[in-house]
Order: C-alpha cells, then sequence, then structure tokens
C-alpha cells in the first residue's frame, strides 16, 4: 500500500484570523461520522500502536505539532504534523505511532466510522501478518 502525501486544507485567513473548514467528500476524502481531538500530551509520551481494519482519518494539528509514524506492513514514513492548514489521510490496514507532541499540540482526527474496539488491531505481529495475506 503506498503511502500518502499531506493535504492542504484551506484556511479562510483575514485580519481577524483564521477560519479551517472541513467538509466531507471535499477536502476531507470519505463521509465523516466522528471527529475527536488529543491534548496535554506530555512531550515523552508516544499514542497510537495500532492498525484500523475499515476505518479512513484525516488527522491534522489545530494547534501546535507531533510526528505521527505510517507503516503499510512492509515500509515506514514519517510525517511531521505541524500546521493547521495540513492534514495527513490514514487510510484502513496503516499502523500508526504518534510521538513528539509539543505542550501545546491539538491533534483531531476526522474519522468515517463510529468507534468500534473491534476496527483495532493492536497487536504488530497480527497486523504484519494481515498486511502480507491481503486480509482480515
Ligand atoms: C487513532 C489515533 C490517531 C473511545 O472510547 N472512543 C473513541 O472515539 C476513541 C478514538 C477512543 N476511545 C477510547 C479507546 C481507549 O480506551 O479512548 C481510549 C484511548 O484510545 P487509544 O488508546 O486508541 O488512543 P490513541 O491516541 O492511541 O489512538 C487514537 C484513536 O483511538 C485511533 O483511532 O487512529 O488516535
Amino acid at each position: 500500500m503506498s503511502f500518502p502525501e499531506l493535504i492542504n486544507i484551506k484556511s479562510i485567513d483575514d485580519p481577524r484570523g483564521k477560519l479551517i473548514v472541513l467538509e466531507s467528500n471535499k477536502n476531507v476524502p470519505f463521509d465523516m461520522k466522528r471527529i475527536y481531538y488529543i491534548l496535554d500530551v506530555d512531550s515523552f509520551e508516544k499514542r497510537g500502536f495500532h492498525a484500523h481494519k475499515n476505518l479512513s482519518q484525516l488527522a491534522f494539528c489545530i494547534k501546535g505539532e507531533c510526528k505521527i509514524i505510517l507503516d503499510n506492513g512492509v515500509d515506514r514514513k514519517t510525517y511531521h504534523l505541524n500546521s493547521s492548514k495540513k492534514g495527513l489521510f490514514i487510510g484502513n490496514m496503516m499502523w500508526r505511532e504518534m510521538y513528539d507532541f509539543s505542550s501545546d499540540c491539538v491533534l483531531a482526527v476526522a474519522a468515517s466510522e463510529l468507534y468500534d474496539e473491534e476496527d483495532y488491531i493492536r497487536d504488530y505481529e497480527q497486523f504484519k501478518k494481515y498486511s502480507k495475506k491481503g486480509e482480515i
């Protein structure tokens, strides 16, 4: 599975500040059903360490910055999310690890499905096995 590029998120900037809009099937490449955000993460903490069987996500830092490793079961790529105007599309069957959160980081995620713990693969060896076979 190939790695995504960062997506530009349009920002409407004027002297009053910035307004950023996310719209399903426009700048977000799927129907959004859920949004959550992660904040107040200590700089030494690491999160993620899982893949999703069926979920599509767009991750972006509303504020601050963090790094995300994506792993497709063969290769890994590191992304630096450091702009509210850049989003990372994360398709299904991508292992992710998030780290180096700045103290002001607010990492937001738009997701294509409601929360379902059954959709998670939290064991890396199991993820490798599934991604090698191309089946879940
Ligand atoms: C992801 C990365 C980028 C819920 O109850 N509802 C929810 O919608 C979510 C997202 C999580 N939870 C529960 C599940 C765990 O008991 O919140 C707890 C913490 O979740 P987790 O350890 O999975 O958090 P992260 O930061 O490792 O991963 C999160 C998302 O869970 C995941 O979908 O892709 O952010």
